[in-house]
């Protein structure tokens, strides 16, 4: 088409038009995102470091955990996208106060946390905590059913994951409640909020389920004091952080039987250490860090639609506020 002939002109793609992204995660997602930029934002030039030949153009990094030597290289950087949904890896203070911190919020992250918390809660709901004891004793002994609507679940964070979440359990019949910093309404949900009302929501959970991002704020949140204040026999799913709980307060807990299971899917040190005492506790159901994660196909449409936003001059989807640290 040629300029002038009544049409509009053609895009041609100038250098300084060029944004580029640089990614360093996973190489297997990364071939599945550098398919989907190609196709779908061919003007986002998609690179790894092995290809980058200028750090000063990188405008965007999408990274679970940048060192502080590519960070001083990256001159040009405007936003950090995380690979991730949580920020809590990043050193902050390395990172210059004009670049963008955007957190990961797409589908794929959300239904996998799903699964993994409703699973673990009707696991709990059904004792299969006593069930795997009993089993190892070669004990035919049947628990009394609870039925679902005598059983209170409550979700500590209200964000992404916490509210779809609840949503999920609510067909089963559960009592719902959730905690939060700000207060939410959310349908059939009992909504506390701030440290005042959470002694009263503790009080409210047979079942407790941590979701909540890992800040100064909420650093060691599951320990003695809190954990006490759920009723006798309550559980636990963390799927949070391992920061979140005080590790050497959960096992005396289970112990007394004041709680009678926990299902941690996140570890203080991870891969959690071989000689930990959570490995060996029969109350404790341990997974890898493997609850959710960015799936490949959804995590690269979800950042090219961030990325659209922000050329656009809109808000993005996940920006960070860096003084809560979530
Ligand atoms: P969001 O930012 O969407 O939600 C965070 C929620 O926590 C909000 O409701 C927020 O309150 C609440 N919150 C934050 N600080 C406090 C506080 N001090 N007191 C009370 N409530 C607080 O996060 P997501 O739901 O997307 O993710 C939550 C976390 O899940 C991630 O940060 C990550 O740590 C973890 N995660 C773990 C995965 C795994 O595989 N184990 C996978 C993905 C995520 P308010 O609504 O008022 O702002
Ligand atoms: C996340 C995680 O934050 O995988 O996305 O834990």
């Amino acid at each position: 088409m040629v300029a002038g002939a009544g049409h509009a002109p053609p895009v041609l793609l100038q250098k300084a038009d060029c944004m580029t992204l640089l990614y360093t995660s996973e190489a297997e997602r990364g071939r599945v995102w550098r398919d989907i930029f190609a196709a779908e934002a061919p003007d986002v030039g998609f690179m790894t470091p092995d290809e980058m030949r200028d750090p000063a153009a990188v405008r965007y990094l999408a990274a679970w955990d940048p060192s502080r030597e590519l960070l001083e290289r990256l001159t040009g950087l405007e936003v950090l996208f995380s690979i991730g949904a949580g920020v809590d890896q990043f050193d902050m203070s390395k990172l210059p106060p004009h670049v963008r911190l955007i957190r990961m919020i797409e589908p794929g992250l959300i239904e996998g946390m799903v699964e993994y918390v409703c699973g673990s809660a009707l696991m709990l709901h059904r004792h299969f905590i006593d069930y795997g004891i009993a089993q190892r004793e070669h004990r035919w002994d049947a628990i009394k059913l609870v039925p679902a609507a005598a059983r209170r679940i409550g979700v500590m964070g209200l964000g992404q994951m916490g509210q779809a979440v609840l949503q999920a359990l609510r067909p089963f019949g559960f009592p719902l409640s959730g905690w939060s910093r700000s207060r939410h309404a959310i349908e059939g949900v009992i909504c506390h909020a701030g440290p005042e009302e959470m002694d009263a929501f503790l009080a409210g959970c047979d079942i407790l389920i941590c979701l909540l991002p890992l800040t100064a704020e909420t650093r060691g949140i599951l320990c003695r004091e809190t954990l006490s204040g759920l009723p006798r026999g309550a559980a636990l799913i963390n799927a949070g952080r391992g920061g979140h709980l005080v590790e050497q307060d959960l096992p005396p807990l289970l112990d007394e039987g004041h709680i009678s299971g926990a299902v941690l899917d996140v570890t203080e040190t991870e891969p959690l250490p071989r000689s930990h005492p959570f490995w060996d506790h029969p109350r404790i159901i341990l997974t890898p860090h493997i609850a959710s994660s960015t799936r490949a196909d959804s995590g690269a449409r979800a950042l090219i639609a961030n990325i659209r936003r922000l050329q656009a001059g809109l808000p993005p989807d996940g920006e960070v506020d860096r003084n809560q640290g979530y």
